[in-house]
């Protein structure tokens, strides 16, 4: 998120300590010109504290070394209804590390047709080399998958607009979106999503910066098993069709988050399907 110049910061911490609401302060934020999101995220950050929005002192997040930002995404509806007309319900927040998870992010219609145009093109699931940032296989990673190029498909399209929209980033900011599927005790064993701080991770961070979000969308009911687990936080999200997982890992100040810790646990039963969308910091082309 953009930090704006200290002749706004110090406007935000003159205004909050004169008792302006920020409500409208946002208002002449916005005449002004500035992005709701970077306004709202501002706000939070100049406001010395007095935000509303969250700032919890013994979460996972701190205790591992992140400072949480306070974010505005989800904080206000349970039910949005994004510009393509979905109605979709916050079912789960955590505000550290920022977890959210939306029942009927995607119809069943739309999670079947997504399934269908990948199952002809999966291949074995690679990992990422932290030491040369190559794709290679790993015990760790034993799903099939595919990508979907940008904006590939009108279905693609439809669902990388409605990311757009509920994580306020530019859909150029995300990476193809990819499709997997895991059958028989296929898993994903706990990792983070964000590239490493070596010379692998610098390989991927050099187009697009860094990861800063994933949007996990389940394309299945998996009969046992499956979930996606957060091992430093003891959370198990389970696998509803057309629901999606939403996770952010990033602060202003470029760390990341390690309590975003997660991993897919096995199959036990039937098969698994999902869509992972990364988003980075800036434009990825
Ligand atoms: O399949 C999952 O639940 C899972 C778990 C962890 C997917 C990913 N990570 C991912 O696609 O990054
Ligand atoms: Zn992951």
């Amino acid at each position: 998120m953009k930090l704006l110049d200290k002749a706004w910061q110090d406007w935000i911490q003159r205004n909050i300590e004169r008792g302006c609401l920020q409500a409208d302060m946002l208002g002449v934020m916005l005449k002004a010109g500035i992005l709701e999101s970077t306004a709202r995220f501002n706000l939070a950050t100049f406001s010395n504290g007095t935000t509303t929005a969250s700032s919890p002192t013994d979460s996972a997040s701190d205790l591992l070394g992140y400072r949480q930002e306070a974010s505005y995404l989800f904080q206000h509806e349970n039910t949005l209804v994004t510009r393509d007309g979905q109605i979709m319900q916050v079912v789960f927040r955590l505000d550290a590390p920022d977890i959210v998870v939306l029942d009927n992010f995607m119809t069943g219609a739309e999670c079947d047709a997504l399934c269908a145009q990948s199952a002809s093109t999966l291949s074995k699931s690679k990992v990422i080399d932290d030491k040369t940032g190559a794709s290679i296989a790993h015990d760790a990673r034993s799903s099939q998958g595919t990508y979907f190029s940008l904006g590939q498909t009108p279905l693609v399209q439809t669902i990388e607009a409605r990311i757009s929209e509920i994580t306020d980033t530019p859909v150029v900011n995300g990476e193809g979106i990819q499709i997997l599927n895991y059958v028989d005790g296929g898993e994903y064993r706990p990792h983070f999503d964000y590239f490493p701080d070596k010379d692998g991770g610098r390989v991927h961070t050099a187009k697009g910066g860094q990861r800063i979000i994933t949007v996990i969308m389940y394309l299945n009911d998996v009969a046992a098993g499956g979930a996606t687990i957060f091992p430093n936080i003891n959370l198990n999200i389970y696998p509803k069709k057309g629901s999606a997982l939403y996770f952010s890992y990033f602060n202003s100040t470029g760390q990341v988050d390690p309590a975003t810790l997660h991993g897919g646990a096995p199959v036990l039963a039937g098969e698994k399907w999902i869509a992972t969308k990364w988003i980075r910091e800036r434009e990825y082309r």
